[in-house]
């Protein structure tokens, strides 16, 4: 346990953790058998296109997620284009700013135009009010996004949607295994899209899902998906190719398989997380909201820099040279990247702009053991115990802290910053 300022890693002290923890390792259960599963996969010769192990993920997934109809595809950016083109959407399509990159690229990648609405401040998702602001002759859908594993607004989002005759496509790549008043995520709007990439919850490797309760759209997303291709020789659809392949469908039915595992490793590090960090100044654990049942894929904390001594991104980075590879997803918001900052905003996003400024996320997941957790706690507690002198030390070094030799970011802390 470090006691002195001066044992920080940022200030040459020895990093806490040799071994780097991540926001987004992947979870991996019984890896053996999976190994056996993939050789399987190969010898039967079947690898890809519509093959026994995709058709087996989507029956699970579409068990999982209440919904009629799941069509496994090669990743949530490709899935929400699809869904997008089976809706027939055109002109502008509403989006939270407060989300990652790949939900406005995946839009505006087919045309779209994104216009960016401001999220909840205690759910981080969508405002329907703020939706409703945006909403002009143009608009076509809303496309809000379960971040962290909560759940949107649904019935709200649902009322704006049908008042002014949008289609709703959720982004549900943080909420797959999650509920509001247990009806699960899956089954809500027209469609909902579900990420299966390495660093989600469950994953298939890389993979996403359309999911829907809708004949037609499922349908049209299917034929979609693998060029438009319905016969032997019959080409009725401007489609693309969007196929999971047969590997990725057996990762994926091996972790879907172990979700409750998961589950429960990370309630139990989010448990720890609570107790450990609840009463520190200025730091708070973001909760669900009642009725919502979430899968705990991210522990989000957001930092009051007056209350706690440091900045959100001071924070972040003194835990990432100690080998803690905290995140601030997802500063510094969609609005501000290209192709989006010249594009003026339809409304204002003071809930976004707070969050982009104080929200991080801490590691969690299988591979975090409950020693690795009480050490997080123990650092941060010293963060803030000492910010006073961390400050200083910072003014010292020009803003600088050392970076941990692995980390892929290098970060460092400007002295702006450090102020
Ligand atoms: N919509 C939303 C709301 C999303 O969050 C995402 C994806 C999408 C749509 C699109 O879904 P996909 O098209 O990807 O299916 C990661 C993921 O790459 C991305 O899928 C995810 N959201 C986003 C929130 O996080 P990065 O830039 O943070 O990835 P990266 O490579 O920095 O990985 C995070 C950390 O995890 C690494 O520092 C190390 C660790 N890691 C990562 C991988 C891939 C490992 O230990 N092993 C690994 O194999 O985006």
């Amino acid at each position: 346990m470090k006691s002195s300022t001066l044992h920080l890693a940022a200030f040459g002290g020895t990093p806490e953790f040799i071994r780097p923890l991540h926001v987004g390792h992947p979870n991996l259960l019984e890896v053996d058998q999976l190994a056996e599963d993939l050789v399987q996969v190969l010898r039967s010769g079947y690898l890809t296109n519509n093959g026994p192990r995709v058709r087996e993920f989507e029956q699970l997934i579409s068990r999982v997620s209440s919904a009629k109809h799941c069509i496994a595809v090669c990743n949530a950016t490709t899935a929400l284009q699809i869904a997008a083109k089976a809706m027939d959407l055109h002109g502008e399509v509403i989006v939270p700013s407060f989300t990652f990159i790949a939900t406005p690229h995946a839009m505006k990648w087919i045309g779209l135009e994104p216009v960016f609405a401001d999220v909840n401040p205690e759910s981080h998702t969508l405002d329907p009010d703020s939706v409703e602001r945006c909403i002009s002759e143009k608009t076509t859908a809303i496309v809000p996004v379960h971040l962290w594993g909560n759940v949107c607004h649904t019935e709200a989002l649902q009322r704006v949607a049908t008042r002014h005759g949008l289609r709703l496509l959720y982004d549900s790549s943080h909420a797959f295994g999650c509920s509001l008043n247990d009806q699960p995520v899956g089954s809500f709007g027209d469609a909902e899209v579900f990420s299966f990439h390495a660093t989600k919850f469950v994953h298939s490797v890389e993979g996403g899902a359309i999911v829907t309760n809708d004949d037609q759209l499922a349908d049209r997303c299917r034929r979609l998906r693998a060029f438009g291709i319905t016969g032997l020789t019959e080409i009725s659809d401007l489609g693309i190719n969007g196929k999971m392949h047969e590997l990725s469908a057996a990762v994926g039915l091996r972790t879907v398989a172990g979700l409750p595992v998961i589950q429960k490793a990370n309630e139990s590090n989010r448990h720890l997380y609570q107790q450990l960090l609840h009463d520190i100044p200025g730091l708070h654990l973001t909760h669900p909201e009642s009725g919502v049942s979430s899968n705990r894929q991210y522990v989000v904390i957001t930092i009051d820099e007056d209350q706690f001594g440091l900045s959100r991104d001071q924070v972040v980075s003194l835990l990432r040279s100690e080998g803690v590879f905290a995140r601030s997803y997802f500063a510094p918001g969609c609005h501000r990247a290209t192709p989006y900052a010249d594009q003026p905003l339809r409304t204002p996003l003071p809930v976004t702009e707070r969050l982009l400024n104080t929200v991080m996320q801490l590691p969690t997941g299988l591979s975090l053991r409950a020693s690795d957790i009480m050490r997080i706690g123990k650092l941060i507690q010293m963060l803030q115990q000492q910010s006073t002198e961390i400050q200083k030390q910072l003014m010292v070094r020009n803003g600088r802290c050392n970076p941990h030799p692995a980390d892929p970011a290098r970060m460092e802390i400007s002295l702006k910053e450090a102020g």
